[in-house]
């Protein structure tokens, strides 16, 4: 069921929008018609004004009525609808950043009349003003949220309105063919000729193409933004630990001469060919009679399970290729990569035997301890990561699974149209429902249609103060 866009009301909110604890400054936002009369009531500029003037910056106290002790010392600006963040009267009061001092401005701002504000309400506020489509509201929060260099180009870019405007391009070409149709439908009578379906089916299959484009940067773009979860898995002692620490670059996890040394799990984040990645070290994976190694060993297999991707590590030195069993078996959703570790010990040779014994497995040989050969791991990761890497620079790049979906279901629908369209004697009322439908997948993208519980969903997945 689509539920249009309800309006907002007209109450006014307040949020903290820095982040909780110490620090150089706390920022409390106020938005909404009762902004700048709570501006008035509770500041006490150091210089005297009649007025305060938009968008600019004043300097004073927090003082709310009947008292004379000062909250705090402050900056106030006043921003007025229109140009704010979200089309709505607005008031940011910069004060110091102890949690007490903003708290006691947020709750002076609320005794006089704001309500606390929802997670994303700030946003939504934009979103539902008017001001930004729903795509570019999701964008917010891809933004504050980017792990990686590229994951924060995608959302600045979708933020700025790039993706939404090669959608809404697609939707006015849909939408123009959309009329022809009817128009021949709806006077068959007059004058309004026939359309040309060899050429309609020329424009729908551009319109898939294009489609398309946008779609095959799923994949790279999702990995970019969500990153991916690395499981160094093994038998006990062939330097797993030793290889979580070179390749984030410090002694993160205990390494010993003793099989079973690490028994919990242990998690650090890095970037691997600029994606960001999880890598979690496990327990050494045997039989074990001891009730502690047991369970990390039980708890290795669960990581195992839950991983994008397994980073499988062999002794080289104790290696015989010929007996050597895969315990992971093989994995289809996952990607993996054998890691021969201790070449120090063995020499070239020999290495390149056990590679060349491996077979079509795709193995890196590395030495953890001397951290050699941890550029071509870490190389060998990004490739097996995106099988197929385009260059994603210049191109408008999809990354939420929403897009996604909608995308589809619009493709489909374009691709019914094609079909009517092909037909021996092509039935317009058909053409059209598919051309609406296809127009509807659009609309949901941006937020136009979209059902109030989903917008729900988004934008409680926001902080509070955004
Ligand atoms: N020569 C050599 N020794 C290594 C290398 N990597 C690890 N070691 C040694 O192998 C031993 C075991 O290393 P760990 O990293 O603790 O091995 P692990 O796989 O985490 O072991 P468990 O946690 O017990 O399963 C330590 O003495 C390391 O110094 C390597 O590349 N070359
Ligand atoms: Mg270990």
């Amino acid at each position: 069921m689509r539920i249009p866009v309800l309006p907002v009301e007209g109450d006014t909110i307040a949020a903290v929008s820095t982040p909780y604890g110490v620090g150089g400054i706390g920022i409390v936002r106020i938005s909404g018609p009762g902004a700048e009369g709570i501006a008035r009531t509770l500041f006490r500029p150091k210089k005297h004004r009649d007025r305060l003037r938009s968008h600019t910056l004043y300097y004073g106290h927090i003082l709310p009525p009947g008292s004379d002790e000062p909250v705090d010392e402050v900056l106030l600006t006043l921003m007025r609808a229109p140009n704010t963040y979200t089309r709505e009267d607005m008031v940011e009061i910069h004060c110091h950043g102890g949690p007490l001092a903003v708290r006691r401005i947020l709750e002076s701002v609320l005794d006089q009349g704001a309500r606390l504000a929802e997670p994303g309400e700030f946003t939504r506020r934009a979103f539902l003003n008017g001001r930004i489509d729903l795509a570019q509201a999701e964008a917010v929060v891809d933004v504050i949220e980017a792990k990686s260099r590229s994951a924060l180009r995608f959302a600045q870019s979708q933020l700025s309105g790039c993706l939404s405007a090669q959608v809404r391009s697609l939707q006015e070409s849909i939408r123009s063919l959309l009329v022809e149709i009817e128009a021949w439908l709806d006077f068959p009578d007059e004058d309004v000729p026939c359309p040309g379906f060899e050429q309609i089916r020329s424009r729908i299959d551009s319109w898939i193409a294009s489609i398309d484009d946008l779609l095959s940067t799923y994949e790279q773009g999702r990995l970019y933004r969500d990153g991916v979860k690395v499981v160094i898995c093994g038998a006990p002692n062939v330097g797993k630990s030793t290889l979580l620490n070179a390749l984030v670059g410090k002694d993160r996890a205990i390494v010993s001469p003793l099989p079973g040394t690490t028994r919990d799990y242990l998690e650090e984040d890095l970037l691997i060919g600029g994606i960001p990645a999880r890598l979690v070290d496990t327990a050494g994976l045997r039989d074990s009679v001891e009730e502690v190694e047991a369970l990390g060993v039980d708890l290795a297999r669960r990581k195992i399970e839950e991983a994008d991707f397994v980073l499988h590590v062999l002794d080289a030195s104790v290696l015989d290729p010929g007996s050597f069993r895969d315990p992971l078996g093989p994995t289809e959703a996952q990607g993996k990569l054998l890691v021969l570790n201790k070449m120090d010990l063995v020499g070239h040779e020999a290495v390149q035997r056990l590679i060349e014994r491996m077979g079509s497995v795709p193995c890196v040989a590395v030495s953890a301890l001397l951290g050699e050969g941890m550029d071509r791991l870490r190389e060998a990761m990004a490739e097996q990561l995106v099988s197929r890497r385009m260059d994603l620079d210049c191109r408008v790049v999809v990354t939420n699974l929403r897009h996604r979906n909608a995308l589809e279901t619009c493709r489909r629908r374009l691709e019914d149209a094609r079909e009517v369209s092909a037909r021996e004697d092509p039935a317009g009322d058909m053409l059209a429902s598919d051309l609406r439908m296809a127009l509807g997948a659009l609309a949901d993208l941006l937020g136009e249609t979209t059902a109030v519980d989903i917008l729900d969903r988004i934008f409680s997945s926001f902080c509070i103060g955004k």
